[in-house]
């Protein structure tokens, strides 16, 4: 029998790569007929939440958000979703976006369903309000070219308003693409990827990544990619943004 104490997960200070391999259920109150594995979460030090939801048919994820709104995204399969008034189908590629106080009720889940949530408590901006509920979906043609490469295409899947605190984005990198530097920020991410395989730098350190696998970087952490392989390498991902980003 292979011993299985191999594994490419890491969690380090100021980064980490969580692996299927290594997944193990937690319980949600309110979230049943599911598994639920919680990625990212303050307890490594991050800022925010990150959460990979897998579903029965039977399953509900239902509750009502308080200081944290959350955003959830079809990695594959579909269901239904009641929140604010509205009820709608969401199949692969699309999402919900639940701001604070709000209910929610996700259910009528194709078997085997996976959502992907991002949670961060929420910093009102005086002079704005909330955001409302709002759903969306990722569509290659909303994506542009980042920093004039046309190998590297973002979608920015949230509004681009000051009422917003985070951002969650679709990079696709074709095959043979690479970031054009490494990226040292005050900016907090989560990754997860939909598509492809990757090297990672994060600090020092290369990791091969791959569809399935999740991402932490802290703030600060040097990061850079490129993708490998014969398909395009896609991940989606949380960033904070448009806040006074220290308390000096
Ligand atoms: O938005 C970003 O900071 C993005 N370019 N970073 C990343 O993909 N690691
Ligand atoms: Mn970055």
């Amino acid at each position: 029998m292979p011993i299985p104490a191999f594994t490419r997960s890491v969690v380090a200070r100021n980064h980490a790569i969580l692996t299927p391999d290594g997944y193990i259920n937690s319980n949600i109150p309110g979230w049943t007929g599911c598994t639920v594995n919680v990625l990212v979460s303050e307890h490594m030090g991050a800022g925010f939440g990150q959460m990979l939801i897998t579903a029965r048919e039977n399953g509900q994820v239902t509750g009502r958000t308080a200081t944290a709104q959350v955003f959830f995204y079809v990695v594959r399969g579909e269901c239904q979703v009641a929140v604010g008034g509205t009820v709608r189908l969401l199949k692969t590629g699309q999402f919900a976006y639940v701001p604070v106080e709000q209910e929610y009720l996700f259910d009528r889940f194709d078997a085997g369903t996976q959502l992907l949530t991002f949670h961060k408590v929420y910093e009102p901006l005086a002079g704005h309000l909330a955001p409302e509920v709002l759903f969306g979906e990722k569509d290659d043609n909303e994506a542009r070219a980042h920093l004039n490469d046309e190998g590297l295409r973002i979608q920015e899947l949230l509004p681009q308003e000051p009422a917003f605190d985070m951002a969650v984005n679709v990079f696709t990198y074709e095959p043979g693409a690479f970031l054009p530097l490494v990226e040292t920020h005050s900016m907090e991410h989560g990754l997860f990827y939909l598509q492809g395989q990757a090297i990672y730098r994060l600090n020092q350190q290369y990791y091969p990544v791959q569809q399935g696998d999740a991402l932490w970087m802290a703030p600060y952490c040097p990061q850079w990619a490129a993708a490998i392989g014969k398909e395009p390498s896609v991940y989606i991902y949380y960033k904070n943004i448009n806040r006074f980003p220290t308390a000096v």
